[in-house]
């Protein structure tokens, strides 16, 4: 597999996850803030929006942090990241591993950009729905779907921890606990330790 990645970016969840995988790859860095990287023919097939994360996996593109996460964790199913289709849990797989593209990120835009609430119209609800729905869904914890660490704990942990750092996060034991305990995955400090490199 071979994942187009830069630091400080969107890609610091799809290494995240890589590294949870455990197999064998190669991380090829794309500085996407330079026009001419950008352009690469290989990185474009890869990722036509020239955007990272991308993940090759032999015939398989994935230009997308929460696409790559679901692909990995249905395709290496050895890896436990996952919920099988048939299980009952799969739904609340799918709900979260959807949750950081499709709710977080437009909530956070909202929060930064300061945009009037407007929870009718906006898919996402507003920022503060989004924290709410999120520190209920980890409430019983540790991870999203209970005992067991999947991929959708590494967009929402990614998210969380993000929000920590920009000072995003209102004062909330669940969501602060929830970061401490990612930040402590082998996984996740693997990635990290790339992102100074
Ligand atoms: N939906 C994408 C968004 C990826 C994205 O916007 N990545 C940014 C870096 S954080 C990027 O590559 N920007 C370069 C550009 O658009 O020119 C994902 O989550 O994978």
């Amino acid at each position: 597999m071979k994942l187009f990645w830069c630091p400080r970016t969107r890609a610091f969840r799809a290494a995240w996850m890589m590294e949870e995988l455990g197999r064998p790859y190669e991380r090829a860095a794309i500085d996407v803030r330079d026009q001419a990287a950008r352009s690469d023919p290989e990185f474009r097939a890869a990722s036509p929006m020239g955007k990272v994360p991308a993940l090759v996996d032999g015939p398989v593109k994935l230009w997308d942090s929460g696409a790559i996460c679901l692909y990995l964790a249905d395709a290496y199913p050895d890896a436990r990241l996952g919920v099988p289709i048939g299980d009952p849990a799969r739904g609340a797989f799918l709900q979260w591993t959807l949750y950081n593209n499709a709710v977080i990120e437009p909530a956070i835009g909202e929060k930064v950009d300061n945009r009037p609430v407007n929870t009718l119209q906006h898919g996402y609800g507003s920022f503060d729905l989004m924290i709410a729905t999120l520190t209920g869904g980890l409430a019983a914890g540790p991870w999203i779907l209970g005992s067991r660490f999947t991929a959708p704990d590494v967009l929402l942990g990614s998210a969380v921890h993000y929000m920590e750092l920009f000072k995003l996060l209102p004062d909330n034991p669940v969501l602060h606990a929830y970061a401490q305990r990612c930040r402590a995955r082998p996984a996740f400090q693997r990635a990290a330790a790339f992102e100074g490199a």
